[in-house]
């Protein structure tokens, strides 16, 4: 496949969005075979029949690395709550919050879990997505957690989209174990993670390192575990309170660092050091409006890459518009468009450990996004709208 007159945003990192005019993209067996200007295509990729994109913009497709889509039921009765005055860790205490979720999710069965997550899931693939990381984490036994995965995978059965699964046990502590964290830790969530693991389910170790959820030790044991086992990982970290999650984050050369808002300039450090990507969930931000802004700023003179993620979950973030997180990354967080299409792209593929995809480049898989606009800054300025025009997925229209 040849595609012509097309502007490319390549997003390999170099400036101004790696910006190519009149740009051409030659495609082989699924994989970028070739991108640039097309003056200068060679004659070997020069195809009878072309498409031609009118100057459409192209870029890599978006990934989503950062969604709990994977769930039961939803929480609209909570979001009435704190509309009359509840805070998110009030609800959680009250039995609310993530562990209703637990409820609704071990009652579903697997073939439910993914019926229920396919909508959104194809919001997403509409607006230019092609990989999306989904988290476990409601399910807080060994069949439930197991079942979400299971569930999770299933998704690219189902879709063309790529999905990476990060094992969450470590989310809340459930009902039966109530004031027994340590246990549930010994007993259910390293046990669940051998058994995920034996069946191939995991790409990453994640954890909620809170107030709410656990504690940097609890969270440690977790990740020696997934350590031992060779798989990467990540923490929901510095959400509500800095507990030191991303200093500990770093300590275990996490693929990233997830919310932030509580970090600090030596997080930041930290971070960079390690090479972990900060992931910044502006919807989740929004959704519990929160005051506390993640140090954008420290993160940049830190050198730390910043990805940005729907976090798509019925609790604090019910979205699945990446092209929202985008225009949310940049209006609440003063991200640049620049910053928030490389958080969607070339970042987010480094923040679940993916060589091959994110940017546009000879070698990686062709997943790009063609989209109705002049600039790549349209795509973070527009609120509510979907400029896409197609989605091209490993070299497929
Ligand atoms: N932080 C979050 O924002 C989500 N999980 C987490 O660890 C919220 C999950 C929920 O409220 O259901
Ligand atoms: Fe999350």
């Amino acid at each position: 496949m040849l595609l012509i007159n097309a502007t490319l945003a390549t997003m390999d990192g170099s400036p101004a969005y790696g910006l190519v005019e009149q740009g051409a993209v030659a495609i082989r067996d699924g994989r970028i075979a070739w991108a640039g200007p097309a003056a200068e295509l060679p004659g070997e990729f020069k195809l009878d029949e072309s498409i031609d994109l009118e100057g459409r913009l192209v870029t890599p497709a978006l990934i989503d690395c950062h969604t709990h889509v994977i769930h039961g039921g939803n929480r609209a009765r909570e979001f009435e709550m704190r509309l009359e005055g509840a805070s998110y860790e009030e609800v959680a205490r009250a039995g609310g919050g993530i562990v209703s979720t637990v409820a609704a999710t071990r009652a579903a069965t697997q073939e439910q879990l993914l019926a229920h997550a396919l909508p959104r899931v194809d919001a997403m693939i509409a607006e230019g997505v092609s990989t999306i990381e989904i988290k476990s984490g409601y399910g807080l036994d060994i069949d439930n957690e197991l079942k979400m995965l299971r569930a999770a995978r299933a998704v690219a059965e189902k879709r063309p989209v790529l999905i990476q699964t990060s094992y969450l046990g470590a989310h809340a502590v459930p009902p039966e174990y109530k004031g027994r964290p340590d246990a549930y830790i010994d007993e259910v969530c390293i046990p669940a993670l051998e058994a995920a693991h034996a069946e191939g389910l995991v790409d990453a170790v994640d954890g909620f390192c809170e107030g709410i959820a656990f504690t940097p030790r609890q969270i440690a044991r977790v990740f020696d575990k997934a350590r031992a086992l060779g798989i990467p990982v990540k923490l929901h970290a510095e959400q509500l309170s800095n507990l030191g999650g991303a200093k500990l984050a770093a300590e275990y050369d996490a693929l990233s660092a997830d919310h932030l808002e509580y970090a600090t300039a030596e997080d930041a450090a930290a971070m960079a050091k390690a090479g972990s990507v900060a992931v910044i969930l502006p919807g989740a931000f929004y959704t519990l409006r929160e005051t506390a802004a993640p140090p954008i700023d420290a993160f940049r003179e830190a050198g730390v890459p910043m990805a940005v993620a729907t976090d798509c979950n019925p609790g604090s973030s019910p979205m699945s518009s990446l092209l929202l997180s985008m225009n949310m990354a940049c209006t609440l967080f003063r991200m640049t468009p620049e910053e928030a299409l490389a958080g969607v792209t070339r970042n987010a593929a480094r923040a679940l450990g993916l060589e091959d995809t994110g940017q546009i480049k000879p070698g990686l898989r062709a997943d790009l996004a063609v989209w109705d606009v002049e600039h790549p800054a349209e795509l973070a300025y527009r609120i509510g709208f979907n400029p896409l025009w197609k989605r091209i997925f490993g070299g497929a229209l």
